[in-house]
């Protein structure tokens, strides 16, 4: 297994400098910190209309140090296939090009120009930040919102479950697909410095715990990630060349570790706050099944190599 990340050998330097314009809470924020800090400072990135772009503000007064275009909302990975062939043709091979978008810009709107790049195999590294919903915009329902949840644009809850994105990436047998939440930063760092060494399109799937968008308090983005993770609405993997390997606390519960029902996660959030009992139900079916097929296609055993 290669050295793991601990808090005492992650690195110093910051990209993202204090003062960003994220709420208070935001897992977002720790996300980007993190997997900036993985990616170095030889990066360029394209960020298409979300919340991303309110965190990173407008210059002259961003808080980030690194290069960012900002782009169309279905566009983010045509441009940066774009950026990709024109630094190729300027020689410079030494810099790594990020596509960074929501769940609606790259579930939804943006999924055709992801679609075509994965296809290609262009060599770039695909970061999907997943807070379900449209944030930005006032909490409009996205296909990666869950099932029951409230939202500006479905008042009496969700009727569809949330969209698989990583495994849609995974069908395309690019080299790396990977998940993880803020709530798991050294692995997300990991996962970042992994991605970064390889070659080829690379996706990476952040599940982002979002307070104003979930309806909880500030504090406890952390534990709503870890407990998204506990209860298997969510899962830690690495596909590899087409090999899967849960790591972490899916790990465990992959190796016969207790898996928290869902019920505690739900009443933890404002969004599914006057849930019918028959929807928690189905939830928990919906999770049950999911885990029943990752045993069936033999991926519950084995760790994160
Ligand atoms: C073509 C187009 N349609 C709609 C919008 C308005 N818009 C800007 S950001 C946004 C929501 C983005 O949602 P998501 O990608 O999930 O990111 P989040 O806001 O949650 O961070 C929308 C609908 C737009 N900019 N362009
Ligand atoms: S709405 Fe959610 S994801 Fe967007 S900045 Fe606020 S906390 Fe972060």
């Amino acid at each position: 297994m290669a050295t793991r990340t601990t808090p005492l050998t992650l690195p110093e330097i910051e990209y993202m400098l204090p003062g960003n314009r994220s709420c208070t809470g935001c897992g977002l924020s720790i996300a980007y910190r993190h997997g900036l800090k993985a990616l170095g400072g030889e990066v360029i990135l394209t960020v298409p209309a979300s919340c991303l772009t309110v965190l990173q503000g407008m210059y002259p007064i961003s808080s980030m140090l690194v290069p960012c275009l900002n782009t169309a909302f279905e566009t983010t990975a045509a441009s940066a296939s774009g950026i990709k062939a024109a630094l190729k043709a300027l020689g410079k091979d030494n810099i790594t090009v990020v596509g960074w978008a929501g769940d609606g810009g790259t579930a939804d709107i943006g999924i055709q120009s992801l679609s075509g790049a994965a296809e290609r195999n262009t060599d770039f590294i695909y970061v999907c930040y997943d807070n379900e919903g449209y944030m930005n915009t006032g909490t409009q329902r996205s296909g990666s919102t869950p099932y029951g949840a409230f939202t500006t644009t479905c008042t009496m809850g969700k009727m569809e479950h949330k969209k698989d994105m990583p495994m849609i990436m995974a069908a395309h047998n690019i080299p790396y697909v990977a998940t993880v939440t803020p709530s798991h930063p050294m692995d997300l760092f990991d996962i970042f410095k992994k991605a970064k060494d390889m070659y080829g399109t690379r996706y990476i799937h952040i599940l982002i715990p979002c307070p104003p968008g979930w309806g909880y308090e500030p504090q406890d983005t952390i534990q709503m990630g870890r407990m998204a993770v506990q209860c298997g609405m969510f899962d830690l993997y690495e596909i590899i060349d087409g090999k899967f390997n849960f790591y972490g606390p899916s790990q465990k519960i992959a190796d016969g570790g207790e898996r928290l029902p869902v019920d505690e996660y739900i009443h933890a959030q404002g969004r599914f706050k006057g849930i019918a009992t028959e929807k928690i139900v189905e939830i928990q079916r919906w999770v049950d099944r999911k885990w029943a097929i990752y045993k069936e296609n033999g991926y519950c055993k084995g760790g994160r190599g």
